[in-house]
């Protein structure tokens, strides 16, 4: 079997390029570990940024984002239990968030690319690449007992932060760059409507707690808890329990509660694999890099990545210049790095940190009434979260 383009994984990343791709023209054939049901309701980010957003809108696939999706233009930062809103749109020159669950985004392209007749193949096992040094890239998988064979003109690498694409880097081309938290996030989806219409970032003295949601039945909930915790420590009545405790704050709001659909813990890291690509091979997404979800970035990077690999790819079939393939790890990583220092900021700004002293707890709070009263630092804020403009890319 032969293709253009051979895509790792079926998440944001790998759907995305595989749609972008599709409309300019150019072949691609995605192989996915897990199966089409997994895979869409696998619970994972819920902010889309503007222009991950204006990207589903314009090429084809915003519609049901735009019926269902909730557009938000302020999110609300609590500390001493006083909620002070930043106004997104205001501060940004009216850019906005769309609320809309990545499991959302991730059902409307896998609908779109097989009503389009694209190659998606789920349940592919012990996918291995191959030959991209050698410009003579392949992909080889078992599927049903039988053994498979793709080549292709390139892989792209959508297999997130556990796949085999970034494993098969050569030995010492790639530098690991990571930064480990002292804590992780515990998340919930709560059958409940959502107690108020916008975000709310809590920093409390026993940790940080985020109020979100998925839909006007929905709400989604994280705390911040011990990085090797486990969730049978966490009955749902101790969860929300803890959650009234870290989000109402004087003004009488409350906390609605419901049944628990899904709760897990996620762990906290900042990570980059240097550089993205290895002759025909191109990571992108969390294959390369993982953000702490604090500045809700981790699906909105890899669509960045997408976008700026499918420019890269659709210049070489059309035009056939390496240039943009060739700087393609250097395009993304302008962004990634801007992006990382953000949701490290968020981070460090809103959570507790086992090391801090007195004097460390008195600098992150002084940093909060500096950021929730000076126009400067919210509209600093209001830029890096509704999403940086994309650079490089037309
Ligand atoms: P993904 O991990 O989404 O997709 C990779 C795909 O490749 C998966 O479908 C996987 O099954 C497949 N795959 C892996 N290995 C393979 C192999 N060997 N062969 C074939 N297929 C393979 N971000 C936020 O912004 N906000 C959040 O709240 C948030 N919460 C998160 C919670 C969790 C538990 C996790 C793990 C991540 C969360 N993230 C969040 C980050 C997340 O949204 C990612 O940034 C986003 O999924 C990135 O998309 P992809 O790069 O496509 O990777
Ligand atoms: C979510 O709704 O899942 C969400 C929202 C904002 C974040 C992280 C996660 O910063």
């Amino acid at each position: 079997m032969r293709t253009e383009v051979g895509i790792v994984g079926a998440g944001p990343a790998g759907l995305l390029l595989s749609h972008l791709l599709a409309r300019a023209g150019i072949e691609s054939v995605v192989l996915e570990r897990q199966s089409r049901s997994y895979v869409e309701n696998r619970i994972r980010a819920g902010v889309l940024e503007q222009g991950t957003a204006d990207l589903l809108r314009e090429t084809g696939v915003g519609q049901r984002m735009d019926r269902e999706g909730m557009v938000h233009r302020g999110i609300e930062i609590a500390f001493r239990a006083r909620r002070h809103r930043i106004d997104l749109a205001g501060l940004s020159g009216g850019k906005t968030v769309t609320v809309y669950g990545q499991h959302e985004v991730v059902k409307d392209l896998i609908a779109l690319r097989l009503a389009d007749g694209g190659g998606l193949r789920f349940e592919a096992e012990d996918v291995a690449p191959s030959g991209f040094l050698e410009d003579r890239p392949a992909l080889e998988w078992r599927q049903e007992g039988q053994a498979h064979r793709l080549d292709c003109d390139f892989i792209a690498g959508c297999d997130g932060f556990h796949g085999i694409c970034r494993a098969s880097l050569p030995a010492g081309h790639a530098r690991l760059l990571e930064r480990v938290y002292p804590f992780a996030w515990l998340g919930i989806l709560a059958e409940a409507p959502p107690a108020q219409e916008e975000l709310i970032y809590a920093r409390h003295p026993e940790g940080f707690a985020l109020f979100s949601m998925r839909s006007p039945q929905l709400t989604r909930l994280y705390l911040q808890c011990d990085p090797d915790d486990d969730i049978a420590n966490w009955p749902d009545r101790r969860i929300w329990d803890e959650l009234h405790r870290r989000l109402e704050s004087d003004g009488g709001w409350r906390l609605t509660e419901g049944p628990v659909l899904q709760k897990g813990i996620t762990a906290m890291r900042s990570f980059v694999c240097e550089p993205m690509q290895a002759g025909r091979l191109f990571l992108a997404g969390d294959a390369a890099h993982i953000v702490p979800p604090t500045g809700a970035k981790g699906m909105n990077l890899a669509v960045a990545d997408v976008r700026t690999l499918a420019a890269a790819l659709v210049a070489h079939y059309r035009e056939g210049r390496a240039d943009r393939l060739d700087a393609y790890s250097a395009t993304c990583l302008r962004r990634i790095w801007k992006v990382q220092r953000f949701s490290w900021w968020m981070t460090q700004l809103l959570h507790r940190f086992p090391e801090h002293d007195a004097f460390g707890r008195r600098l992150q709070e002084a940093e909060l009434d500096y950021v929730v009263h000076s126009e400067a630092a919210r509209r600093a804020l209001a830029e890096n979260y509704v999403g940086l403009p994309f650079e490089g890319v037309e």
